[in-house]
């Protein structure tokens, strides 16, 4: 819990930091693949430098800004705006269901586990406009999938998320829905803001330096599964949203923007969206 702590840089990056640190990961990359990688990645910066006369004012920016990136514990953050959108590109190149898009640094497992309808764990009078997502999760050949887990999880309506901010309950916003024996679910939420990069930290340097923005489109991040299906990692944007057409971290689709339209009572807004798993 950040409870005592700043909306920082390093606060949301040291939580992002342990939280991957401690999904625990280890590829057995054999010696020719690192070699072919490590070396192709280091001849393009070789490369950069003589096409761009890099100086040695700039090798030491450079130097203090990878080191600021460590200090602030935004490795994660800076990896999955940058660059995980074209290792997900090549990972999901051969799937005929639903398109995903990038994980990002605030996924966390074990959300409460919630029945096919559910709202999710929220304050009272959790700031934002209520939205009722609800859809079904079939399998490529068109069979429902009785049982299949959507795990939802997003930002609030001031761009923040739990665990990874200060001062919002732990598992605010956050929740693994389990569908139906039709593979239905009808989850009641808020509408989630845009999101700002942390501005103080080393991400943000890098942002502010070249000119860019900071912003990525409001989003539901999801993981949907099944038994015997391939895990499906998205994210669902909004029509007409600001930021959806220049996400910073390039991980917008056409097929992951919803329309939803006001809810016939006026609670809101409501929006049907179908996910389909690929076989293993
Ligand atoms: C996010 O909320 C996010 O989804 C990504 C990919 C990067 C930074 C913040
Ligand atoms: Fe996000």
């Amino acid at each position: 819990q950040l409870s005592d702590q700043q909306a920082t840089a390093a606060a949301s990056g040291a939580a992002a930091t342990e939280r991957f640190q401690q999904k625990g990961s280890a590829a057995d990359t054999s010696p020719e693949r690192v070699d072919l990688l490590a070396g192709e990645v280091l001849k393009a910066v070789h490369d950069t430098i003589r096409k761009h006369e890099v100086t040695y004012a700039e090798y030491d920016a450079l130097k203090a800004w990878l080191i600021q990136v460590g200090a602030d514990g935004e490795w994660p953050l800076f990896l999955d705006v940058w660059v995980e959108h074209v290792v997900e590109e090549v990972a999901t190149s051969d799937r005929r269901g639903s398109k995903g898009t990038i994980e990002g640094p605030y996924y966390v497992p074990d959300a409460p586990r919630l029945p096919a309808e559910a709202t999710l764990p929220m304050r009272d009078a959790e700031p934002g406009t209520p939205l009722l997502f609800q859809g079904e999760v079939s399998s490529v050949a068109g069979q429902p999938l009785s049982g299949a887990e959507v795990e939802i999880w997003h930002a609030d309506d001031d761009g923040y998320y739990s665990q990874f901010a200060p001062d919002i309950p732990e598992w605010n916003l956050r929740g693994t829905v389990v569908a139906d024996e039709q593979g239905r679910f009808k989850i009641h939420t808020v509408q989630p803001a845009p999101y700002q990069i942390p501005t103080d930290g080393a991400c943000g340097k890098l942002i502010s330096a070249a000119g860019w923005h900071a912003w990525r489109p409001a989003h539901l991040h999801l993981k949907v599964s099944a038994p015997g299906h391939q895990l499906l990692t998205a994210q669902l944007y909004f029509a007409g949203g600001e930021h959806v057409a220049d996400d910073i971290a390039q991980a917008v689709k056409p097929e992951l923007i919803l329309d939803p339209a006001p809810k016939p009572d006026g609670s809101g807004n409501e929006v049907t969206y179908d996910f389909v798993l690929d076989p293993e």
